[in-house]
């Protein structure tokens, strides 16, 4: 059986890897010390490479690589991946849609919790011994009957509206078009956040989006307002997020993503205001074991006859 050449962007799980080695022959991008040089030897024979949400395809690697005619994403968010580049070389790429709906829409409602029950603050002061030095802690506010925003109502965000149901929330939503569904369409972003107590974001990332949530959003979500970010960093402008938590204009943030992610800010780190999580919206054994599984499905089926079982919109047509 022949073994065509993979080049590994980033990491795999073991199932993944068992999987992938009776297949392909694989070679390990971190394990390259001279991109030019392994090119010469490897680059005008390896047509398909895996790769994540957060390496994309680097510029380098397409350079390297003549002939690249696929590549499988781990993830279902693809804005580190030059699709234009990829559309124009005819170069087909993948992603992992649908089964991390449910894991990152449980990654919202956790955020929305811990932030409007202070879970953090509360959570120290049965540790810490102020319960029983200071009495009882203050009082939080219940998620129960509030109006919460989605920007973004795709796959991710519809998941939430689902999963919020159990707190008889008034959903409304701001995408770029409407949809059929049963919630309330703002066309203005400032508008919707205005009407909000809490703005959820689950938009992809990409220019379309780049700090799509601006001081203007944040202040009208208002000193009771919550943010809560389980999209992409660059959705958020963080200066100007950073500000309004310090001065009051914005209640709280509940935030899974981050612009220079893993760096975070230290104003956010110290913040009193803020429930930080480092990018684990869909890292649960199950999702990903779904996610990688759907990745190597996605490599098996090209190596069987060159098509892909879940293509990004873009690639579609190739
Ligand atoms: O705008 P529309 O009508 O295309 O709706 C999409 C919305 N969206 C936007 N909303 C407002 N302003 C924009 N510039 C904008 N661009 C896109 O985001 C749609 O309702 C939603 C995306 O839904 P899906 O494509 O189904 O994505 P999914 O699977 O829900 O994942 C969303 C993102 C990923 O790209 C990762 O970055 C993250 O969640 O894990």
């Amino acid at each position: 059986m022949s073994t065509p050449n993979l080049l590994m962007i980033g990491d795999a799980t073991d199932e993944m890897l068992s999987r992938l080695t009776t297949e392909f022959t694989i070679h390990r991008l971190d394990e390259i010390a001279d991109l030019d040089l392994w090119a010469k030897e490897h680059g005008a024979v390896t047509e398909v490479v895996m790769t994540n949400g957060h390496h994309g395809i680097p510029p380098s690697v397409m350079a390297a690589l003549p002939n690249l005619k696929a590549a499988a994403g781990y993830g279902v968010g693809y804005d580190a991946v030059d699709t234009d580049a990829c559309v124009a070389r005819g170069i087909k790429v993948s992603h992992t849609p649908n089964v991390l709906n449910g894991e990152v829409a449980n990654t919202a409602l956790l955020l929305l919790l811990a932030g409007m029950r202070e879970f953090r603050r509360d959570e120290a002061w049965a540790r810490s011994g102020d319960w029983e030095m200071q009495g009882n802690a203050p009082l939080t506010r219940s998620p129960d009957g509030k109006t919460i925003g989605i920007l973004g109502l795709g796959r991710i965000g519809q998941e939430i509206a689902k999963r919020l149901s159990i707190f008889d929330a008034k959903i409304v939503y701001h995408t770029r078009s409407k949809k059929d569904v049963p919630f309330d369409y703002y066309s203005n972003l400032v508008e919707m956040a205005a009407d909000c107590d809490v703005l959820v974001c689950i938009t992809p990332g990409g220019a379309s989006t780049d700090k799509i949530v601006n001081r203007e959003v944040l202040e009208a979500l208002g000193p009771e307002g919550m943010l809560i970010n389980v999209s992409r960093g660059s959705v958020v402008d963080e200066a100007a997020l950073i500000a309004a938590l310090d001065s009051g204009k914005l209640g709280c943030a509940g935030l899974d993503v981050f612009e220079g992610e893993p760096h975070i800010p230290n104003a956010l780190k110290t913040s009193a205001r803020t429930i930080l999580l480092p990018h684990v919206g869909s890292a649960t054994r199950e999702t990903r074991a779904a996610m990688g599984a759907l990745t190597v499905d996605n490599l098996l089926q090209w190596k069987a006859d060159g098509t892909l079982i879940t293509p990004i919109p873009e690639c579609a047509h190739l």
